[in-house]
């Protein structure tokens, strides 16, 4: 009953299973809406929770970013991306089983300000330095090379102990070993978080992720979306709102009102700062991933 795709084996489920698990798709077991279909959560007979993703029936585009996904996160492992537990197709049904993260995503922490469970600074840097190193994994360590060109707040789950773990795949692109940027027509995304290159020539790269994750620490310290396009200076825009700060040495006036009594000054600055290289303009002024990563841990003076 297994299926070898890639290096990690990946079960294949029954229809049947599937359908008990979840109370046959109930509406009152659904998780919400996610890139190609329904999620839905369920409990296997064996008592594990699960999250699965059902595809429309109606969308090629859905299709597409099924079998990506597939394609993708069966050649991952690792303990800051979501972990895929099986899959199922059986006649027109075409789903994936993940495990189920009760926390949900991190969206719901930052911005959903009415379920006042709110993040301390602690919780704040960890996540941070998680979603840092799952990232590294994509872009190095698999060796795969994978740009997952959807990097967002909503896109990053969290388990019991309130660990990030990357998901959505639906939308990465895997390189080969001496590629590593392309070009494309139709240019995805979410707005607020893609690169400039990306979202007015569709040019994508590991460089384009690193700006998104840039936002989401800025997001992640100020508990503020980033609305807008990327460097539009309105007051929405929270990247143009961190620079003004930032320059004016006001970096501390950033961060959610909610820290200030529980936040290192120094390390905010530093986060800060680290944010604001990812979403620098040009390309080649950005950290790759590994600078990005060492200069969270910490080793060496930050670039000015
Ligand atoms: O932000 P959320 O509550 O977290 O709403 C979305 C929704 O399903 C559509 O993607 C939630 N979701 C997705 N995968 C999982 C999972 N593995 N565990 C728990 N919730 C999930 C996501």
């Amino acid at each position: 009953n297994k299926n070898h795709m890639g290096s990690v084996e990946v079960p294949l489920f029954s229809l049947s299973k599937i359908s008990r698990a979840t109370s046959e798709f109930s509406v009152d077991n659904k998780l919400g809406e996610g890139g190609f279909g329904p999620v839905y959560k369920g409990m296997l007979e064996e008592g594990q929770e699960i999250a699965v993703k059902r595809l429309s029936k109606s969308s090629r585009q859905g299709l597409e970013e099924f079998k990506n996904e597939v394609i993708c996160i069966a050649k991952l492992q690792h303990r800051n991306l979501v972990k895929l537990l099986g899959y199922c197709i059986q006649g027109d049904e075409k789903m994936l089983i993940y495990e189920y993260m009760p926390n949900k995503s991190l969206d719901g922490f930052l911005f959903d300000k009415s379920r006042k469970l709110l993040l301390d600074w602690p919780q704040r840097v960890h996540i941070i330095h998680g979603i840092a190193r799952g990232l590294l994994y994509l872009h190095q360590d698999s060796r795969l090379k994978v740009v997952h060109r959807d990097l967002k707040a909503g896109n990053i789950l969290l388990d019991n102990q309130m660990r990030p773990k990357i998901s959505d795949f639906g939308l990465a692109r895997m390189f080969k070993e001496d590629e590593s940027e392309e070009n494309t027509k139709r240019v995805v995304g979410t707005l607020g978080y893609i690169s400039p290159e990306y979202a007015a020539n569709g040019h994508f790269s590991i460089k384009s992720d690193v700006f998104s994750f840039g936002v989401l620490v800025l997001e992640i310290m100020s508990g503020k979306k980033n609305r807008g396009f990327v460097h539009e200076d309105h007051d929405d825009n929270l990247l143009g709102h961190a620079w003004r700060l930032h320059k004016e040495g006001k970096t501390l006036d950033l961060i959610d009102e909610c820290l200030y009594t529980s936040y290192s000054p120094s390390e905010v600055t530093r986060l800060v700062h680290i944010g604001l290289l990812c979403v620098q303009q040009r390309i080649e002024d950005r950290p790759n991933t590994s600078n990005m990563v060492a200069m969270l841990s910490g080793e060496g003076p930050l670039p000015s």
